[in-house]
């Protein structure tokens, strides 16, 4: 049977996780069994341990975006056929990643990852940041720094733009940040929806079941060396260690490492596994969330993972961090921290808009 893709696009902490977990659960309540996939550049990852506490169907591609290694992408979607059968599988892509319009949905309905049947693609958009940040503060019209042209170029290059954190607009802010995507998009589908309180996932899992599949219009214009200094003007950081006592303020952790880094939080993610209980705290957009999951079961001390994305040299976050944990007596410490190589796609299939 050919294996149904959805695949998650949007920036850092734009609730792509959240809105794939939910989706799963939405897809139990119907009798469907769904895979997951995770991406980022490299391990130690707080959305794919948070992934596993909820289903064991979830791979991950790391150390590389889908688009630059493609076929990790296409082995990881075959190894969940083969291990779980799953009626859908849900891939989200690194949040500093755009041009999947031309890397993997035209490769993949090109044949290049096998017997898959794409019923989806949606470009993320978080709803939290759209009204005050993307449509008051950042100019996503006329983009002038890379980090504009990459959020634009994801909005531009979507057939179908799904709104989060539904929950975090109010009504108003819902129709400005509406209008400015569509002034950037205007031939896109729009959904919004709230991960919280389910508002608007039945009209997704609708879409997704319906068979209407996906068609890219076109593939807007990218500069490579733009996108590439968007990737790079954020450090990357991903820690792990125990610690003997269950930590509990993580949101007070979080905003001390903030003002630690003393830059741009793209987003800080800290999951605290014990042996009951496992807690994602995130900072992403100025905002503190928290998601509860399932414990490992059994005992042990608390595991921490944490993951930062910020506008800071990596050395700069690693060194927050360590004055932060020293007084935590942190057993087992490892870390990685990075900042992320020039994209070289796999695949890069460019179709003009209109044509
Ligand atoms: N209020 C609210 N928060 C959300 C929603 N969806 C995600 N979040 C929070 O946003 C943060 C980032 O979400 P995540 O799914 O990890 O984003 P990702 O980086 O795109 O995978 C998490 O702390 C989530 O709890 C939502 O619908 N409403
Ligand atoms: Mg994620």
């Amino acid at each position: 049977m050919k294996a149904k893709l959805v695949l998650l696009e949007g920036f850092l902490g734009s609730g792509k996780t959240t809105l794939m977990l939910a989706l799963g659960r939405s897809f139990a309540s119907r009798g469907l069994k769904t895979g997951y996939i995770t991406n980022d550049q490299g391990a130690y990852l707080v959305d794919t341990l948070f992934a596993q506490g909820q289903s064991s169907a979830t791979a991950e591609v790391t150390g590389s975006c889908f688009c630059c290694n493609f076929p990790a992408l296409a082995d990881n979607i075959a190894g969940l056929q083969r291990a779980h059968e799953p009626d859908l599988i849900i891939a989200e892509a690194v949040g500093s990643c755009t041009d999947l319009a031309a890397t993997v949905v035209l490769p993949i309905q090109e044949g290049r990852g096998g017997e898959l049947e794409l019923a989806a693609y949606y470009v993320v958009v978080d709803g939290s940041r759209l009204a005050d940040e993307y449509s008051a503060r950042m100019n996503l019209l006329d983009p002038r720094s890379p980090t504009e042209t990459l959020l634009a170029h994801q909005i531009a290059e979507a057939e179908t733009l799904v709104v989060t954190k539904l929950d975090c607009l109010d009504e108003e802010e819902l129709a400005e940040g509406r209008n400015l995507l569509r002034r950037i998009n205007p031939r896109a589908r729009l959904f919004s929806c709230s991960a919280r309180d389910g508002r608007g996932l039945e009209a997704l899992l609708d879409d997704i079941l319906g068979g209407r599949g996906v068609t890219v219009a076109g593939t807007p214009s990218l500069d490579y060396e733009v996108y590439a200094q968007a990737e790079a003007e954020y450090g990357w950081y991903n820690g792990q260690w125990e610690e003997a006592e269950v930590g509990s303020d993580w949101e007070l952790f979080l905003r001390r490492l903030a003002e630690g880094i003393g830059a741009e939080i793209a987003h800080a993610k800290v999951l605290a596994e014990s042996p009951e209980r496992m807690l994602k705290v995130s900072l992403a957009g100025g905002r503190i969330e928290r998601d509860e999951g399932r414990g490992r079961g059994g005992a042990g001390p608390t595991r921490v993972t944490l993951n930062v994305r910020a506008r800071s040299s990596p050395d700069r976050i690693v060194a927050a961090v360590e004055e932060l944990i020293r007084d935590r007596r942190p057993a087992g410490y490892r870390f990685e921290a990075l900042v992320p190589s020039p994209p070289s796609p796999t695949y890069r299939m460019s179709r003009s808009l209109g044509s």
